[in-house]
């Protein structure tokens, strides 16, 4: 621990150390980190055993990272089946936190941390924090949930990590917020980006100018967004706003964090994860530079090792450019959130890429899916800008599905409204009314 009164002692910046590693050296890590997380999963975790032996794989056939593709892959199905704590590999006097995500049907997964896992997570995120402009001493508002979910907790303990201060608001109450960043005064924000929308929004019903604040930097994750909505959250604000990547089940926020000075995708802390893009199809891997669906194996988790976890967020992998490591494509989409319409294959990302070129309605919207007789209808339903007339509204709506058209190739219907609460947390932007089965 450094003294405040230790005016000598700096923070390491990340012009050195890791951050900066060749390639060798991440790959030598990788593949020794790699070695004996197989190993700690296979001799502490039951179903690792289990399952690496019916495939007739065994930590010893791991001798470079390419041989990670014979081990299976871990789902969130199997996380379930051993719910709540089968998938463990210590023992729960062991265990300094437990966190869980909710996911949208079913029973939650349930994540454990070690002691040395908590402070492994608060390093990185520290580094992300960092990565995305933050510095020592800055105050930073974090507006993600506090409780089960990681985003409020995770980046909580990396915003003390890095010598700055947490105002720790949660989400929600939005004109607690407002009231916070009026009168604290923080340097950064730290929130989902669907939210940070509706946090200038009631800005701006107070006759506040949200470009006139203390904020400089806004990191905002936990959800799919668009370089369209960057635009919008930075000319706002006024701010510089960068992505931060995570899960629960690999670890929580942190994992992934675009740098400030390149704002070009995330770069993936490769000393502690290793990335695999897979076919989603065949599973098998493909080279770097193709879409696909990530695959992430922590390298250093002691209380929940996974193997091979299938994210299902779609994404590629780049060359490093701010730092040495790899970096992930702005991740678009989940492969589950994908809408086959009359066999058009689309995300709700590409609506909004759309939706915000409209100056008259805002970036505020669901995808509604619905089957009139035999056939799947889309709505877009998305809020009006109340700044514009009624009349602007309606000629956006009739444009916004003329470009859904022309640039998608779909016909779907476009719904203005007053209001389109995704929620505010995480947006809900599918919405599917289709009749099951
Ligand atoms: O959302 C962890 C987190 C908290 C990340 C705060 C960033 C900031 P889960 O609730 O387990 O964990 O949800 C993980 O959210 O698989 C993605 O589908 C999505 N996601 C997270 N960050 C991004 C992002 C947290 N930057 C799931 N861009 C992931 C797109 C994201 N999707």
């Amino acid at each position: 621990m450094t003294s405040v009164l230790d005016i000598t002692s700096s923070h390491h910046g990340p012009e050195t150390g890791i951050e900066f590693a060749s390639r060798d050296e991440i790959t030598a890590l990788q593949t020794a980190r790699a070695k004996n997380t197989l190993r700690h999963a296979y001799f502490n975790v039951p179903h690792y055993r289990r399952v690496f032996d019916e495939l007739g794989v065994h930590p010893d056939d791991f001798k470079e990272l390419s041989d990670l593709a014979k081990f299976p892959f871990t789902e969130k199905n199997d996380l379930r089946a051993e719910y709540p704590f089968g998938m463990f590999a210590v023992g729960n006097h062991q265990l300094a936190r437990i966190h869980a995500s909710s996911g949208t049907t079913g029973l939650p997964t349930v994540v454990g941390y070690t002691r040395n896992d908590i402070e492994t997570w608060a390093d990185l995120v520290a580094r992300s924090l960092r990565a995305g402009g933050v510095r020592p001493g800055d105050k930073v508002q974090v507006a993600f949930g506090y409780g089960l979910f990681t985003g409020g907790l995770g980046a909580h303990y990396g915003v003390e990590k890095l010598g700055a201060t947490a105002i720790p608001t949660s989400g929600g109450m939005t004109e607690r917020q407002v009231q916070i960043i009026r009168d604290f005064k923080p340097d950064a924000i730290l929130a989902t980006p669907s939210y940070m929308l509706n946090v200038v929004d009631r800005m701006r019903q107070e006759g506040m100018d949200p470009a006139d604040t203390s904020l400089r930097v806004g990191i905002f994750g936990a959800e799919p967004w668009t370089e369209g909505m960057r635009g919008e959250l930075e000319r706002n604000l006024g701010i510089d706003a960068t992505d931060i990547y995570g899960l629960s089940e690999v670890m929580g926020p942190g994992v992934a964090q675009e740098c400030v000075e390149t704002k070009d995708g995330l770069t993936i802390w490769e000393d502690h994860f290793y990335p695999e893009i897979v076919d989603p199809e065949t599973l098998q891997p493909v080279p770097d530079g193709e879409l696909g669906e990530l695959v992430i194996t922590p390298l250093t988790k002691e209380a929940f090792p996974v193997i091979r976890y299938r994210t299902h967020d779609l994404t590629r992998l780049l060359p490093g450019t701010a730092r040495s490591m790899r970096r992930l494509e702005r991740i678009s989409a989940r492969n589950d959130d994908m809408i086959i319409l009359r066999g058009v294959n689309c995300f709700p990302s590409q609506f909004e890429e759309l939706i915000v070129e409209e100056a008259a309605l805002k970036t505020k919207y669901q995808c509604i899916l619905e089957r009139k007789g035999r056939m799947d209808t889309l709505t877009i339903a998305v809020e009006g800008n109340p700044d514009c007339s009624q009349k602007e509204q309606d000629a956006a709506g009739i444009h916004l599905k003329k470009q859904i058209k022309n640039r998608i190739g779909i016909t779907v219907n476009v719904d203005v409204l007053e209001t389109v609460n995704a929620g505010e947390g995480k947006a809900k932007r599918l919405v599917d009314n289709r009749p099951k089965g």
